[in-house]
């Protein structure tokens, strides 16, 4: 049940769409909101992605956030959330992340995967995501929330995209029968330095199980994952800060490397 009117969803997504384009930083919108729900936090982000569509952006795929224990840790929150990818995220790999349009990147390495049949809860599972899976592929996130100083509330996170900005993907693209999602390991470097690593279990057990998720909270509000959705399962490891200057490689057992500079 919504608590806030539709000229105040309309308003908030209006606001945080400006600092996400015009990289400022804002306070979360709950100080001014206490009473906001999850549905009113979903529906801010729906507003914002169909602002976006209304101007000729699309959307390029789904993504779940916080789905891994370290992150959530980080973070101080416990539940995982969703959020779409718009096209102008997505950065060729090998190629150039602007830090002049960001606030405060960071950098998570992520499981990615293509379905080839819709995805409908509730009730999908694990089995129901590896049947529906087409390939698995590398991802990694920058995420930027556009709140200050990365401080705020699940509600606010939500209402922000989950603190989406910008995705690269690339490496060795595979079938779901050739790669073990649960056991694969990764090694994200930073200026030729390891700075985490991890394997595919940090992200709810299994990275499917976060798809499975997302399939069952898009079904609270009627929606399905169409066949041919790229999603993002989730990050790994903890998100590392990155600045001007930076060189991030992500090496992924079976998938090949994903690497970007920050300019
Ligand atoms: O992709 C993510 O895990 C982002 C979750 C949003 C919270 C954050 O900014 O860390
Ligand atoms: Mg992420």
């Amino acid at each position: 049940m919504s608590t806030l009117s539709r000229a105040t969803i309309a308003q908030l997504a209006e606001h945080l769409e400006n600092a996400e384009l015009q990289a400022f930083d804002v306070t979360k919108i709950t100080d001014d909101y206490p009473d906001m729900d999850w549905e009113d936090a979903y529906d801010i982000q729906w507003e914002i992605r169909s602002r976006k569509q209304a101007r000729g952006t699309k959307v390029v795929g789904l993504k779940m956030g916080l789905t891994s224990y370290e992150k959530m840790k980080q973070m101080g929150v416990d539940v995982p959330v969703y959020a779409f990818l718009a096209d102008y995220f997505n950065v060729p790999d090998g190629g150039t992340v602007k830090t002049a349009e960001l606030i405060h990147p960071k950098v998570e390495a992520e499981i990615a995967i293509i379905t080839s049949k819709p995805l409908r809860g509730p009730g999908c599972t694990v089995a129901h995501v590896l049947a529906a899976t087409e390939a698995v592929l590398p991802a990694v996130e920058v995420i930027d929330s556009r709140y200050r100083d990365f401080k705020f509330d699940l509600k606010s996170v939500v209402a922000d995209n989950a603190s989406s900005a910008r995705f690269v993907t690339g490496g060795n693209l595979k079938r779901v029968d050739q790669v073990d999602m649960k056991t694969l390991g990764v090694v994200m470097e930073i200026n030729g330095q390891v700075v985490a690593t991890g394997a595919g279990a940090a992200v709810l057990g299994h990275p499917a199980a976060s798809v499975a998720m997302l399939a069952n909270m898009l079904a609270e509000r009627g929606e399905e994952i169409p066949a041919g959705t790229f999603i993002m399962t989730g990050g790994i490891t903890a998100a590392v800060s990155v600045k001007a200057g930076d060189s991030v490689c992500v090496r992924y057992q079976d998938l090949g490397s994903i690497s970007m500079t920050f300019v």
